[in-house]
């Protein structure tokens, strides 16, 4: 019989959130990281007496789940002490968008609690750390972060699309009446946002261009995009909260495609190198593969674009350039 492996050490932040709730019993359950790899959670909250009081809540149910994987918990509101030798380190926490707030605030709010946690990670986090942002708006928050952290390569820094992804993949599917396992290659460019492009130019459906499939590019450009681009609003409306079990689920998926490697091909918002005619050091989303665990490689044939798909991601890499503007104090 092989040796127990070494558990991982994963912090989360925002733990006693919507998608904390959600996304950690799936952690200790082993599924992100695998059904033999034990973990400790290292959980971080806002320093407040409340709040700090819900987390115990949340890690006492954790407790109750009785996890054969979770080898322990740490429990703070300091970042020096939830990173501390960190493997993994994910960023949701972070402040809602309140009513009449502009997009430009909410960056510059939230971009301070991403200066801040860089630095922690720059500090204790492993030499090894990967780095997971979801809360938004995400991927500025991950540029943020990754410009405080120089210790760590921005390579180690991604921000998750998966969800607009998995949303994407299902309109699809239910459009041409298939199960979601026939619709492929199915990739986000840009960023995390209404602007984002959900690549149905190249996406297959039966191994057939989704295009030839569906039949409708008035539907596929007038009413897929949209949808798949505010289905986080809907949700909203519809919920009265927002997305939160498949929020979670993304994650999970974002962490366990990027933590296994393979063939398979995920969007996931990186550094830009310049491909897909995204500038060079905005966090875009883009087609990725996984090559050894934590490490990925941007995938570049087999995405061609025509003038609508270009058109599209321009616009969605305009407003990574304009964000990166706002923000441009917190990158030093
Ligand atoms: P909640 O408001 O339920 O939870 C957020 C938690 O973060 C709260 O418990 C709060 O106390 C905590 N928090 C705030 N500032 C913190 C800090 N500085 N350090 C540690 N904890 C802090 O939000 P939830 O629904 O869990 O969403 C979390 C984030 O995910 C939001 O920013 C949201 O916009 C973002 N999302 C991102 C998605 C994506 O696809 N990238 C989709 C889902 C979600 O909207």
């Amino acid at each position: 019989m092989s040796a127990a492996k070494a558990p991982l050490r994963v912090a989360v932040t925002g733990a006693a959130g919507q998608i904390g709730y959600s996304i950690l019993p799936r952690i200790a359950a082993g599924e992100a990281f695998g059904k033999d790899q034990p973990v400790i959670l290292q959980l971080l909250e806002l320093p407040i007496d409340k709040v700090q009081e819900a987390l115990k809540g949340v890690a006492m149910e954790l407790d109750d789940c009785a996890f054969p994987l979770l080898q322990g918990m740490v429990l703070s509101g300091d970042p020096n002490v939830a990173f501390k030798d960190a493997d993994w380190v994910l960023l949701i926490g972070s402040k809602p968008r309140g009513p009449g707030m502009e997009r430009a605030d909410l960056l510059k709010d939230n971009g301070r609690i991403f200066v801040e946690q860089g630095k922690a990670i720059d500090a204790v986090a492993s030499d090894d750390a990967r780095v997971v942002v979801v809360g938004n708006p995400c991927n500025t928050n991950c540029m943020i972060a990754a410009a405080q952290a120089t210790r760590l390569a921005p390579e180690r820094f991604t921000a998750m699309t998966r969800l607009d992804q998995n949303r994407a993949q299902t309109q699809l599917a239910q459009k041409a009446g298939v199960p979601v396992s026939e619709v492929d290659d199915i990739i986000i460019f840009g960023n995390h946002s209404p602007t984002m492009f959900a690549d149905f130019t190249n996406a297959t459906i039966g191994g057939k261009p989704a295009r030839e499939v569906v039949g409708d590019d008035a539907w596929l450009e007038n009413e897929f995009l949209p949808t798949v681009g505010k289905r986080g609003a809907a949700i909203i409306a519809a919920r009265g909260l927002s997305s939160a079990a498949s929020a979670a689920n993304a994650a999970i998926d974002h962490v366990r495609s990027l933590h296994t490697p393979g063939d398979d091909i995920h969007s996931i918002a990186v550094r830009s190198d310049g491909s897909y005619g995204f500038d060079e050091g905005v966090w875009a989303s883009v087609p990725v593969r996984t090559t050894a665990p934590g490490t990925y490689e941007v995938v570049r044939e087999g995405w061609d674009h025509d003038e609508f798909a270009a058109g599209k991601i321009a616009a969605t890499n305009a407003e990574l350039v304009e964000e990166r503007e706002t923000v441009k104090e917190m990158l030093g």
